[in-house]
């Protein structure tokens, strides 16, 4: 295949980013030498940004850990995995013995949706530990969305899309794809899908305090006060009531509240929101009158209408946007992906509904949101006794940095000091990973399998690809879904059990379900039979093998010959596409009335709070964050290719604010947060608004004891220290860290 001597290609999907690209990696003996886009990809058709260009050196890194890390006398040693499971059985035991399970935390940060061992282990290792105290990136991120839509739909994760290649009008709120590559919203090359929008006479709106390359690339750009979004959207949505132009089409026999939407949203006028969000009455009401005049149009926000206080009734707003205009679930509009590993559909009826507080945080008292405690919160759960329970004392920790990435990192890394035990499954000795007794070490991405379990579920065209390792496990190494497994059998005492019998006792307990459910194709057939029929070299495979057979393609066991199983996609390493997305409605409502819940009763309890926000006046700075193309989140400052050039750990100031505050460019300066204070070098540009600053998340790299060489040579400053963790959006438990008040000084 290859015209090099002594080289390889091999297929392997990219793991960097939510977009998924395919990518052919040249391969030198178990080194990667090369990765560029796959043009026979039957979803990326050939892009690759330059993280995924990157591949072979990230996948090389000489800073990866080889082996499991113990901690002997102090200090992290090198050991066997025997060694290292065996550890972790003598660490946990005794806390589960004094202390139960609910003193355990689990921690799963951002890489764990990129991985096929995050999708298919976390549930069980949380049951082997009889624990509830789940912590993830999710409340430093999307968990609004999660909560807007489980109310909205009764499924937290019925997240509806932007159907980018078909809409007319995509207005986007937050987001800066051009940077991001997209999020909740997988779609390779995100930016050639926002040109060809443009091409085909469609129009593009981005709503973003900063001028960001997605918002140049824009019909129109409004710079809108951080933190003010769901005031802005409510004022939209008022609009559409008093101008007479919501017309909800197809969807009316889905929807439930409509009628009381107008006065819920009564006060939100564009002459009531116009200071605040300092936009102008008029340009409020054209935002609306031309969401409503496309002939489809799908609204569409992230980090930035996210992680801010009314996070999650602005997630809500853009779906009610979508809802009014009648854009939700039809062609252009916003549609529900239809993944192949997901459950198949089920016919449409009242379900059990979304609850949100089933239970809280011992410190805070913090209501659950899907089952998780915010993660800003991580810290008092460790660090602060009450008379609730058990404070934390042991943590699972896996594919999360939240020294860095969470709230007031110094607390949490004290905090994390103070454990009685640790554990992390992370390739790097890190801010947080240094704290562990035991560090397990995953493989590097080209010797793991990849399925994208989680972001199927949220791409622009319904697809299913799958690679097997490209490059055969190393000595020594042990795959992610093994660690996992034994991790789970290490916390139930079993250490030396055979982890094949986790992953057969998931298929056991999936098929013993299925054979019962009478809406499964394999209603009443025998599962051992069923068992028996899977394929797949290890378990890993087997239980995508399952999932596919089950799902909403599959082959049923037979009872559709011609559908998805695993040996299918092993026939077709290019993926196999499943065509554009389709209506679903009604079929993925589970809420408790079948229908569409407009006005859900946290939505309308949060309101008040909205309201009072009216009044509010800014005379601080306030700060966002950003995100730079060669970057990710905070695992990716190690790579000389990666760093450098614009991507560095500058603070934007506006010229005219930096006149105001005495600072000149490339001057340092001191910025204070509620949670601290930290120094970074002035970058002056008018890309920002005035009154905002922006600091880019994932840096600080200063830290003891970590194995991040190159990182530690540039390691910026980490602009969560500015937090102090009380800053949260109330109904979803997600840290606010765009928008938050700082205050500027020059700094020698
Ligand atoms: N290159 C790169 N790609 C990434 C990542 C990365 O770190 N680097 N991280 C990945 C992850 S984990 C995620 S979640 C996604 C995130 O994907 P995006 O959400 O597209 O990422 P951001 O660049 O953070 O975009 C958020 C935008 O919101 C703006 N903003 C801040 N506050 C407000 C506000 O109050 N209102 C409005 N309207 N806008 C505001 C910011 O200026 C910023 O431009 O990206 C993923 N992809
Ligand atoms: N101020 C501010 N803070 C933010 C954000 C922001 O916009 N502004 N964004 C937030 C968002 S959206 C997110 S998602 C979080 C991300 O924050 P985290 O979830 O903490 O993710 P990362 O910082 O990317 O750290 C990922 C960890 O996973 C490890 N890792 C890499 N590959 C693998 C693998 O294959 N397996 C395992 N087990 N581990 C692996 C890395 O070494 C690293 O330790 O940050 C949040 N924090
Ligand atoms: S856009 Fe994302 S998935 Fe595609 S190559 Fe870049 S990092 Fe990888
Ligand atoms: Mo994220």
């Amino acid at each position: 295949m290859s015209e090099v001597s002594n080289s390889r290609t091999a297929l392997r999907i990219c793991p960097l980013c939510e977009a998924t690209c395919g990518l052919v990696l040249t391969v030198e003996g178990s080194r990667v030498t090369g990765a560029r886009g796959d043009r026979e990809d039957v979803f990326s058709q050939g892009f690759v940004c330059p993280k995924g260009a990157a591949f072979g050196q990230l996948d090389g890194d000489p800073d990866r850990l080889r082996a499991p890390l113990v901690r002997r006398d102090g200090e992290l040693r090198e050991a066997t995995w025997e060694e290292a499971f065996a550890a972790v059985a003598e660490g946990m035991a005794p806390v589960l013995e004094r202390h139960g399970g609910e003193a355990v935390g689990v921690v799963l940060g951002n890489p764990t949706v990129h991985t096929m061992a995050g999708a298919l282990y976390p549930r069980l290792l949380l049951g082997a530990l009889g624990t509830r105290n789940l912590f993830t990136a999710s409340t430093v991120d999307q968990m609004p969305k999660h909560v807007s839509c489980g109310l909205l739909y009764g499924d937290p994760d019925a997240i509806p899309v932007p159907d980018l290649d078909r809409t007319d009008h995509l207005l986007i709120v937050g987001a800066n794809p051009l940077e991001s590559n997209g999020s909740l919203c997988t779609a390779p090359d995100f930016p050639g899908r926002l040109k060809a929008l443009r091409r085909r006479g469609g129009t593009l709106t981005v709503i973003d305090p900063r001028r960001t390359r997605t918002a140049a690339l824009a019909d129109r750009h409004v710079a809108v006060r951080p933190g003010t979004d769901a005031l802005l959207l409510a004022a939209m949505a008022h609009v559409l009531f008093e101008e007479d132009l919501v017309d909800t089409g197809g969807l009316a026999p889905h929807l439930d509240g409509l009628d009381r939407l107008p006065e819920a949203l009564r006060e939100f006028t564009p002459e009531a929101v116009a200071a605040v969000c300092d936009v102008e009455p008029a340009v409020v009401r054209t935002l609306a009158r031309e969401l409503a005049a496309a002939p489809s149009a799908a609204v569409y926000g992230r980090v930035g209408s996210c992680t801010v206080p009314h996070g999650t009734l602005a997630s809500w707003l853009v779906d009610v946007l979508a809802v009014l205009t009648g854009n939700l679930d039809r062609p252009g509009g916003l549609m529900f992906p239809q993944a192949a590993t997901a459950r198949a559909p089920r016919p449409a009826g009242p379900g059990r509904g979304f609850t949100l507080g089933r239970r809280h945080s011992r410190v805070a008292r913090h209501p659950e949101a899907k089952g998780e405690l915010p993660l800003a919160a991580l810290a008092e759960e460790i660090d602060t006794p009450t008379d609730e329970g058990e404070p934390i004392r042991a943590l699972v920790v896996s594919a999360a940095n939240p020294v860095l990435s969470a709230p007031d990192g110094e607390r949490l890394d004290r905090a994390l000091a103070s454990l009685d035990f640790m554990v992390s499954v992370d390739p790097y000795l890190n801010e947080t990973s240094r704290h562990a007794h035991v560090v397990l070490p995953p493989p590097p991405p080209a010797q793991s399998p990849h399925h994208d379990f989680a972001f199927n579920s949220l791409a622009v065209r319904n697809q299913v690809r799958y690679t097997r390792p490209a490059v055969p496990l190393e000595p020594g190494r042990m795959a992610e879904s093994e660690i996992f497994a034994r991790l789970v059998l290490a916390v139930s005492g079993a250490p030396g059990a055979d982890p094949a019998t986790v992953d057969a006792t998931v298929v056991s307990r999936t098929l013993g379900h299925a054979v019962q459910d009478p809406h499964s194709p394999v209603h009443g057939r025998d599962p051992q039979e069923l068992a028996a029929q899977l394929t797949g070299a290890d378990g890993c495979e087997r239980r995508l093998d399952l999932m596919l057979r089950l799902g909403p393609y599959g082959d049923g066991f037979g009872a559709r010959p011609d559908g998805l199983r695993l040996s299918e996609l092993l026939d077709h390493p290019h993926g196999i596409d499943l065509g554009p997305l389709r209506p679903r409605l009604p079929e993925v409502l589970r809420t408790r009335s079948g229908r569409i819940e407009l006005l859900p009763e946290p939505i309308a309890g949060d309101l008040p709070r909205l309201r009072q926000a009216l009044g509010h006046r800014f005379d601080e700075m306030l700060l966002v964050g950003r995100r730079h193309l060669r970057s990710n989140n905070s695992w990716m400052h190690n790579l000389p290719a990666l760093t450098g050039g614009s991507n560095r750990c500058t603070l934007q100031v506006h010229p005219e604010d930096a006149a105001l505050h005495g600072i000149a460019d490339g001057q340092t300066v001191r910025v204070k947060g509620a949670g601290g204070e930290v120094t970074a070098p002035a970058e002056l540009t008018d890309a920002v608004r005035r009154g905002v600053v922006s600091l880019p998340h994932g840096w600080g790299h200063d830290r003891p004891g970590t194995r991040t060489r190159h990182a530690s040579a540039d390691p910026g400053a980490n602009v969560n220290q500015l937090l102090d963790g009380t800053l949260l959006d109330p109904l979803s438990g997600t840290a606010v860290l765009n928008g938050f008040p700082v205050t500027l000084s020059p700094a020698g």
